[in-house]
Formats: structure tokens, C-alpha cells, sequence
């Protein structure tokens, strides 16, 4: 009877050993179940391409969330505390009101934090607050809480608290925000996760209350640089595109390359006709790729 006993127990504690490993694969978070959740930012290539006397460069909030169960792990709340240093203190780079807007209203416009995002990839990349507005359902998560008045700390909250507002059931990255930062110089930016008052930190909550901490790709650190030598379209790539933009340059009164260093693929220190001749023989000859020492 004792030796049953004894093997029953062991039974359950084995199947319960089991079950736990198949419900947490996220083993630094209990509370996380299934997969990680993960938050992480994102610069596009060619977003970072300073090309003016003062731009804006836009960086994605993504998240990815699994639902292992409906109910308790979708996401009912996320708390997005950000810090952000410079490696260029003085020149000017910000999070300005004007083009960081919580108001689901403004979001046809590029000022909106919650906006469909043009992208090389994709031409309107949805976003999932943007997507829920157009519904016109009223499932647009009526708690937004945006605060850009601590220097360099961000933070965002972000709550469902309408009656219809649905949960965050997820999928693999998607686009939750985006951030607008203006700046008006070359620079590395780095962004990290940090604590905003009184003891905030980067969490999301279950919709059962339990809160946890999912994963990110934090510290993230992007440069702000000039596009190469020859990429006078600056779309981040050297093509025919670039040779057809030089010309219009050189001979139609076109538009000029932006930084004008750009069309200059030659590096002889002046931008004419050499430069696309250069252009030609890399493009369609298989000489030299344009790029100065
Ligand atoms: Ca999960
Ligand atoms: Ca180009
Ligand atoms: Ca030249």
C-alpha cells in the first residue's frame, strides 16, 4: 500500500515537473508563459540616413506575444519606460510634442506615435493602435499615456480601459509605436530600458493583473551617418536610380544630391560629368565601386 503510495506521488511530481517545463519556455520569467514576449526597437537602414539640415528619424516599438492561453496571456497593459544618450551632446536631438502625438486623430499624419509606417519593405506597414481606430469599433485601447518631459527619459503606458477595448493577443513583431526623434546632426543614439518615477520599469501585464518583464533588444544603438559615395537618391542603395538622379542633376536642373558629397563619386572634390562616367563604368563595366578613402 505504502510502496503505491509512493509511486503515485512520484507520478504526479514527475507530471507536474513536466507540465511546468512545457508552460514556461521563458525560464528568467515564470510569469511569461509559452515563448518570451519580447519588446524591441527598430531602425530602418535608410532611416538613418542623415540627408538634411535638420530630420526626423522614426524608431519602431515591436512586440511579439504568444498566446499559449487566451485569457491570461494576452496583454492587458504595457508600460515602455525608455532612456536615450547621444554620442553628439551638441547638436540637437529630442523627442519633440510636435511629432510624438498620442491622439489616435492625428495619426493619418507622420506626428503621430500610432501610425501606419512607409517603409522600403513595405510600402504602408499597419499598425496594430492605428488599425483597431480605423475599425471605428472604439477597440483603441483608451488609456495612452505618453510622457516626453523628462529630458532624455520617454515613457509609455498603454491600457485598455474602454469598454470595448479588446487585449493585445498578438502575433511576431508587431508594430506598436513609433517614436519620431528630431535631429540635426551625425551621431550614434543609444536607447535603454531605465526607471522613471516613482519605480516604473518595462513591464506588460497579463490580463489576469500578474505582470512581467519581457524580453528586449535593449540596449539598442543606432548611427545617424551620411548615405555612401554614389547613393545621390540616398534610398540606401547604388543603381541606375542614382545615375538617372545625377544627370538630372548635372544637365536638367534636377534636384541636388543631398549631401551634395554624395554625387561626387569620383572624389576629385567637385561633382560634373566625371562623376557619372565613374557611375557608368561601376554599374554596367564592373570598375571600381564609388567610395572615397
Ligand atoms: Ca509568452
Ligand atoms: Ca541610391
Ligand atoms: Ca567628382
Amino acid at each position: 500500500m505504502k510502496r503505491n503510495l509512493l509511486l503515485w506521488i512520484t507520478m504526479v511530481v514527475s507530471f507536474l515537473a513536466w507540465a511546468a517545463a512545457v508552460g514556461a519556455q521563458c525560464p528568467e520569467e515564470p510569469n511569461d508563459h509559452g515563448i518570451c514576449d519580447t519588446m524591441y526597437l527598430e531602425v530602418y537602414d535608410c532611416d538613418r540616413l542623415f540627408t538634411g539640415d535638420s530630420r526626423q528619424v522614426r524608431v519602431p516599438v515591436r512586440v511579439t506575444n504568444d498566446i499559449p492561453d487566451t485569457v491570461t496571456d494576452s496583454i492587458a497593459g504595457m508600460v515602455i519606460p525608455l532612456c536615450f544618450t547621444s554620442s553628439n551632446p551638441g547638436a540637437q536631438c529630442f523627442l519633440d510634442p510636435m511629432n510624438n502625438f498620442t491622439g489616435l486623430w492625428h495619426c493619418s499624419h507622420e506626428i503621430c506615435i500610432f501610425r501606419h509606417l512607409p517603409s522600403i519593405d513595405d510600402p504602408q506597414e499597419r499598425n496594430w493602435m492605428m488599425d483597431l481606430w480605423e475599425k471605428l469599433l472604439g477597440l483603441e485601447w483608451d488609456t495612452r499615456i505618453l510622457s516626453l518631459s523628462e529630458g532624455n527619459n520617454f515613457w509609455l503606458a498603454l491600457v485598455p480601459t474602454g469598454t470595448q477595448d479588446q487585449r493585445f493577443c498578438g502575433g511576431s513583431g508587431v508594430l506598436v509605436a513609433t517614436m519620431t526623434f528630431t535631429v540635426d546632426d551625425t551621431m550614434t543614439i543609444c536607447l535603454d530600458s531605465c526607471f522613471w518615477p516613482p519605480a516604473g520599469r518595462l513591464a506588460f501585464s497579463r490580463s489576469d493583473a500578474v505582470t512581467y518583464v519581457p524580453r528586449s533588444n535593449l540596449p539598442y544603438c543606432f548611427s545617424m551617418s551620411y548615405p555612401d559615395t554614389g547613393d545621390c537618391n540616398a534610398d540606401c542603395v547604388v543603381d541606375i536610380g542614382d545615375l538617372v538622379y545625377l544627370i538630372n542633376y548635372l544637365f536638367r536642373d534636377g534636384p541636388t544630391p543631398n549631401p551634395l558629397q554624395t554625387g561626387d563619386v569620383n572624389c576629385d572634390g567637385i561633382v560634373d560629368l566625371g562623376d557619372a562616367v565613374f557611375l557608368i563604368g561601376y554599374l554596367y563595366k564592373g570598375a571600381n565601386a564609388p567610395g572615397c578613402p
